[in-house]
């Protein structure tokens, strides 16, 4: 068997200067470079930023913290690498997270193969030798088999369409794309618009440094306090004395985390009973919160139940009854949106430096050189922090100029919403494989464990074609139709439809409205991963095995 001039270990017709392109050196690309490298291919990385950590190297901004808990939220895969590392709270802070990335990179000697300050901007199919031709913003162009998109699902910054933005004389920052210096607020007159996740770790740390903050709501979202806490070494031994089978458990859960899920429907407790129940969970703390019953994601009136404890407690925590009536979250069934989760949020306007502006009750007109400027009043600021979301899980894949089989381009195919065979592929595109895209389980996963779990299917799919003499691999039409129709299905038979979120593509004007990810389950969808594997890549046609015998002779 020849090899080709680079020396590619795939078999079969010359792959290109590289077997393999990973868009993307986040938690994902890492894990993908490390196995494909165990694999013996070739592979080159290419990643925008300056350093390794995806979402963790982006996302610097005050408080910003994963709420997934550490021993979980980290990668499975290396059993030395899981016990060495300690982390040193319940849920890591980005600091400690990025800085984790930066371990593994060193650990298991990744940079030598990642091109950094580089973003992908284009990828083209070429048929006749079945391979990708990838352009970058360096000028750089490299040939490649396979393109595996580790792009991440919330990496493109969604900037908010306020006349006048561009006016302001103070700082501007985006907390999708904080400085890498510390930012000082001490003293400063700050806004922070918008009030999801990330505005609501930002603002209870920001609002202690400066000297005036003022919020502007226009969607108040349900957040959960995560009682964050120094990482014990018991509770650290609890899990690294039986790490491997406490994650191989998680890797079979509904949401990739082994969590306490209490199997009744919330409708089975009477009043009382209810209360402690949600009092018990509100007491331990983050997402778990969503696992009180095992119907608040399904049934309007179970979820009811939850809304109203919260509710409650917003009415508890925050002093003044007419700011904690704008806090309460009326328009979507909690959980729908992303349930937050804080150190702190409703507790911090009870702080004299802070002002809640709702606007619905005045809509902000524009931004001025001196700030914002609603329909009631201006507001006078020096920093305007921007918490205005991303456009999420399609965004940074339809930035870059993807071209398919017969010109077929991404953003054509996906012009109505994306469509894809399991959240991997998409028909029209041979050999471009996803992680963690639209139509697996992905955001309403511990992302780490969906991230093994499509890496190791890549990384399974790439090895059988290598053996079986393919070069191309595409995803059936039918078998994608019947993908999408399922994934709909089975969204429509919980709440989570009814709420505008970014789920559903609802927070950037003009998208279209899909829901996106999978919500049938992380054991449900490994299962039929392995099951379509196990059955030669059911769904999928696969070509090259005549031209191998060919290359061979
Ligand atoms: P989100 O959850 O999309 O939140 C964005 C927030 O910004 C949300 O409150 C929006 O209000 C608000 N927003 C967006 N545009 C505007 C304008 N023009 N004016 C006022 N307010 C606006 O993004 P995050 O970064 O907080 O979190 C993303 C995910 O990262 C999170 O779910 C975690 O998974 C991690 P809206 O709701 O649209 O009315």
């Amino acid at each position: 068997m020849p090899q080709d001039d680079a020396g590619s270990h795939l078999s079969g017709r010359a792959t290109g200067d590289v077997d393999v392109i990973v868009v993307g050196a986040g938690f994902a690309g890492m894990y993908l470079l490390h196995r494909l490298r165990k694999l013996g291919v070739t592979a080159r990385v290419f990643e925008a930023g300056s350093g390794v950590g995806g979402t963790w190297y982006w996302n610097r901004y005050p408080g910003a913290r994963c709420d997934v808990e550490s021993m979980q939220y980290s990668y499975a895969f290396s059993e030395e690498l899981q016990q060495e590392w300690k982390w040193s709270e319940l849920f890591s802070g980005q600091p400690e997270i990025l800085t984790y990335a930066n371990h593994v990179a060193d650990r298991f000697d990744l940079r030598r193969d990642i091109t950094f300050n580089t973003r992908v901007t284009s990828a083209t199919w070429d048929a006749t030798a079945d391979v990708w031709t990838v352009g970058t913003d360096t000028g750089e162009t490299v040939v490649a088999r396979h393109v595996v998109m580790a792009t991440g699902c919330l990496s493109s910054s969604r900037m908010p369409d306020i006349a006048g933005l561009d006016s302001f004389r103070g700082r501007v920052f985006h907390t999708g794309q904080w400085p890498h210096e510390q930012v000082e607020f001490t003293g400063r007159r700050v806004a922070v618009i918008g009030t999801g996740s990330s505005a609501i770790q930002s603002i209870p740390v920001i609002a202690e440094q400066a000297g005036h903050l003022t919020v502007f709501q226009r969607t108040p979202n349900f957040s959960i306090p995560s009682r964050n806490g120094p990482m014990t070494t018991e509770y650290e031994q609890s899990w690294k004395r039986d790490y491997a089978t406490r994650r191989e458990e998680a890797r079979h859960m509904r949401s990739g985390v082994l969590s306490p899920l209490n199997d009744k429907s919330a409708l089975a407790d009477d009043a009382a009973a209810r209360r402690d129940n949600y009092e018990a969970r509100w007491s331990l703390g983050g997402t778990y919160f969503m696992q009180s019953y095992n119907d608040l994601a399904l049934n309007k009136a179970s979820n009811d139940t939850a809304v109203e404890f919260v509710h409650a407690k917003i009415r508890e925590t925050v002093s003044n009854p007419s700011v904690a009536a704008k806090l309460l979250p009326t328009n979507h069934p909690i959980g729908t949106k992303r349930i937050c989760v804080d150190t702190h949020y409703y507790e911090t306007y009870n702080r004299a430096n802070v002002t809640l502006v709702d606007l619905h009750e005045t809509p902000i007109n524009r931004i001025t050189p001196e700030g914002v400027e609603t329909a009631g009043q201006t507001y006078a600021v020096d920093d305007i922090v921007l918490a205005t979301g991303f456009d999420a899980m399609t965004g940074t894949l339809l930035r870059i100029d993807i071209t398919g089989r017969d010109g077929i381009t991404l953003r054509d195919k996906w012009d109505g919403g994306p469509r894809t065979y399991l959240g991997l592929m998409t028909q029209g595109l041979p050999n471009m494989f996803m992680i963690t895209g639209p139509g697996s389980p992905s955001v309403l996963s511990n992302m780490m464990v969906s991230i093994e779990q499509h890496v190791d299917w890549i990384v399974g799919c790439v090895d059988w074609m290598r053996a079986h003499g393919k070069t191309a691999i595409e995803a059936d039409l039918a078998a994608e139709n019947a993908w999408v129709e399922h994934v709909n299905e089975v969204a429509y038979r919980t709440l989570y439809p009814q709420a505008n979120s970014w789920y559903m593509g609802a927070n950037v004007p003009g998208k279209p409205q899909v829901f996106m990810p999978y919500i049938g389950g992380v054991g449900a969808y490994r299962a039929k991963c392995d099951e379509v594997a196990a059955a030669g890549y059911a769904g999928f046609a696969l070509s090259g095995a005549k031209a191998t015998a060919a290359a061979a002779e």
